[in-house]
Parts: C-alpha cells; structure tokens; sequence
C-alpha cells in the first residue's frame, strides 16, 4: 500500500489521531518509524529515551490524514525522575487520542498492559493490541504480530488500523452542512482587527469558503455588512461572533444569520450542551470562578478576546465581580468543579474527539460548558437569531444539574 508522508496538509482539528502506548522498550519508537517509513522518534535499548511525545503526521492511504504519537511509556520501572512527567504526557495525548496502539514485546500482557487497557476502556478509545518483536517471540492476546526492527508486518498493521477507524470518522465532515447550496450566495462578515493573524485567513474561515466551493454557492467576504451587500439576497450571513450584534442589527431578519462559533459547536456534536449551558450566566455571582479554554495559544493583545473582551463583557453584562483563569491548547482543568462556567474557544484546531471529551467530562461533574461565540451572543442579545438556522424543537433551556454551592457561600479564596 503506498503511503506518501506529507506535513501539515490538514488542519489539525481533522485529523485522525493515534497514540502508541505501552511500556518503556517494547518498540514503540521503532514502530513509529517503520509505519511512516522514515526515522522520526528515537529509539534505545536503555528504557524510558522517549521522554516528550513524538508527533508525525502521515497520509494513511486510503484513509487519509493521521497523526501518530509516539509516547513515553506508562510504567514507572525506571529510576528516571522525569517518569511522572512522562506518564503525565502520555496521559494528555491519550485525552485527544481517536485511536490507540498498544504495543507489547514477548512478555506479553502484564500489569502495566491492564492499566493501559483499563484507561483505554474508560476514556471509549478503539485500540489494537500489537504484538512486536515477533522475530523473538509470539505473546498471547495480541490482534497483530508485527516486528517494527524487521518491518515484517507493517502493511498488515497499517490496513488494519484503516479497516478500524470508526465509520463516522470516515465521512467526510463539513460544518455548512444545510446551509446553503449550488448557486447561492453566502456572506462572511470577517473584521481584520488587530488580532487577525497578517496576511491570511484563520481556520473557520478558510474552512467555510472551501465549503462554498465545493457545494458550488458564491462567497461574498466582507468587513461590515452595506446596502450593496444586503442587494445580492444572500441566502445566509455567517459572521465572527466579535461583531455578530451589528451584523444582527444590520441584516434583515428574513436573512438567516449565524456565527462561525456556532458553526464548530453544531459540527462537533455540542450545539445543545453550549446553548443550556448559557443559563449559568444568569446565575452568576460575586466571587465565581469561569475557566476560559483557548486551543491556540499566541502573544496577548490588548483587545484579546478570550483574555480580554469576554472577562469584560461578562462583567458588565451580570454586573458581579467574576474571577477568570485560562488554560491554552490541549490543557484543560481537573478542578472543573471549582469553575461556574467553562468558555471554550471556536476549538478550530482541536480534534472533535477531544471536545467531546471535555463536554462529557464537563457534563458528568455538572458543570456547564458553552463557546466564545454563544456567550457573545448571548451577552450581545441575539442569541436566539444566531440559533435559528438550526433550531432543534423543545431544546430546555436549563441543564438537569443541580446547582453548585456558590463560592460566596464560602470563604473566599483570595486567587485573583
Ligand atoms: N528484536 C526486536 N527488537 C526490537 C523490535 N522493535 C524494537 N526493538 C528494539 O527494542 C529496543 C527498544 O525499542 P524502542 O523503539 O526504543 O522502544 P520504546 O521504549 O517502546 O519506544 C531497541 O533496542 C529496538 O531496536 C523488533 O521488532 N524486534
Ligand atoms: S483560538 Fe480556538 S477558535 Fe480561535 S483559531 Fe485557535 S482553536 Fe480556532
Ligand atoms: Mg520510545
């Protein structure tokens, strides 16, 4: 099967990604490189050299792009005082992972291996069990025998994992979906203010004007809706959330309008959960806590919309004094439970995996989640215009959770 290795030729958010786990020196490096062919990870006799996480990304034919991770080894047998950062590392990647290989050498399935496949059973992640080093030894319990040094088995490794790559990942995914089709015209409202990245598009934009290609509708970009604009009939206006309450003001309602925000949030499975979760605004109170999640990190502005324009407009909008921490890229809080409300960003650049896995992370321990774009909307008043495209029947509006202790109810933590 010819596999051809390219970099970054798709965005990261839809990409296949698979871990490869199992104890230090079974060959999980080894592996990495004989899968995509060239030398990427290190490998060593001595136990415990991989000690970040190797990322390669590769056209796994006939699927498509996959990115595998190359791990630390989850067992803590080496007297290397890096280890727990280790298995930290190699925990984070198994939260995003789509997939997972857990790779054994000739002594089997031991201690460790039923760690490893416990979690893999909690987090709900497809694994193949490989059998490596095959050359020495068959162990029991394996799906595949393979050996990664000799590269025997690797063609049988890589179309097995394609035959297990579940059938919704297949589909190809679009966030437009119903929105518009051939020969219609669809205006994106795109400010270019000084946090807009020089020179080019970001993520959801590009990613909806390949839509409109594809689909065969007409794209007309623009800064601010006018006369002109209104005068071509578009059959919908996506806008970035920043400036969604002029946009709403300036279209007329018989135009459907929505944000890029909610186009995500709709894409990834969360569109409900987000739009409940808002009502935690209202409920807000002096001392509370909310966690602003941002997948991409990069310099602060002054005008920063998860740092700045948020934590403001939240403030005035319930008028109490709020406390705001943020995470950045695939960090996410353990303490969800100390949070009132968590605010990711567009999430563009993460997987929907690892989205889901915050939401259901966030839902279990009852505490609400929602996006940037939903709480502009909300805070901004037109919240209901921008769901409207995709208004499901009887949606409550308040989640089933019971409400949390407030923080004021207790003594105040002096962490500002
Ligand atoms: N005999 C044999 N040795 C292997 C095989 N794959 C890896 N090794 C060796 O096992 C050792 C550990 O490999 P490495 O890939 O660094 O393991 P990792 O710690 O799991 O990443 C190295 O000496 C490799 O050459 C294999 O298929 N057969
Ligand atoms: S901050 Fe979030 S929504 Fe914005 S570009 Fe990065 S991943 Fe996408
Ligand atoms: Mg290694």
């Amino acid at each position: 099967m010819p596999c051809m290795v390219q970099e970054n030729s798709a965005p990261r958010g839809s990409r296949f990604l698979i871990a490869i786990v199992g104890r230090t020196n079974v060959g999980k490096s080894t592996l990495l490189n004989a899968l995509v062919g060239e030398r990427v990870s290190i490998t060593s006799e001595k136990p415990g050299t991989t000690t970040d996480t190797v990322v390669k990304h590769y056209e796994l034919t006939p699927f498509g792009p996959v990115t595998f991770y190359d791990t630390a080894g989850l067992d803590d047998d080496t007297d290397d005082r890096l280890s727990a950062k280790r298995i930290a590392a190699t925990m984070k990647v198994l939260y995003r992972a789509d997939m997972a290989l857990l790779v054994l050498d000739d002594s089997g399935i031991g201690a460790e291996e039923r760690d490893i496949l416990r979690l893999l059973k909690n987090l709900n992640i497809p694994y193949l069990i490989i059998g490596n080093k095959c050359d020495e030894g068959r162990p029991r319990g394996a799906d595949i025998y393979v050996s990664a040094r000799q590269k025997n088995g690797i063609y049988d490794l890589k179309s097995l994992i394609v035959s297990r790559i579940p059938k919704d990942f297949k589909k190809e995914k679009k966030i437009t979906t119903g929105l518009f089709g051939k020969g219609d015209i669809v205006t994106l409202v795109t400010p270019i203010d000084s946090s807009a990245p020089k020179g080019r598009m970001i993520l959801p934009q590009m990613q909806v004007l390949r839509e409109i290609l594809d689909v065969g509708a007409f794209s007309i970009v623009t800064q601010g809706i006018t006369e002109n604009i209104l005068s071509k009939s578009p059959k919908v206006v996506i806008t970035d959330s920043q400036v969604v309450e002029q946009v709403a003001a300036a279209v007329p309602e018989n135009i459907p309008l929505t944000t890029f925000s909610i186009l995500y949030a709709r894409a990834k499975g969360n569109l409900n959960t987000f739009i409940k979760s808002l009502a935690a605004i209202d409920k807000l109170k002096d001392g509370d806590k909310i966690m602003i999640a941002e997948a991409c990190s990069h310099n602060f502005q002054d005008d920063d919309i998860g740092r700045v324009k948020i934590p403001k407009m939240l403030t005035e909008f319930t008028g109490k004094k709020l406390i705001f921490d943020f995470c950045t890229g695939h960090d996410f809080p353990d303490n969800l439970e100390e949070y009132r409300l968590i605010i990711q960003c567009g999430a563009c650049m993460l997987g929907a995996k690892e989205v889901l896995r915050r939401v259901t992370e966030c839902e279990r321990r009852c505490v609400p989640i929602t996006n940037y774009g939903l709480v502009i909307s909300k805070v901004k008043g037109v919240l209901e215009r921008v769901i409207e495209p995709f208004r499901v029947k009887d949606t409550p509006t308040e989640t089933n959770c019971a409400p949390a202790p407030s923080k004021t109810d207790k003594k105040k933590k002096g962490d500002n």
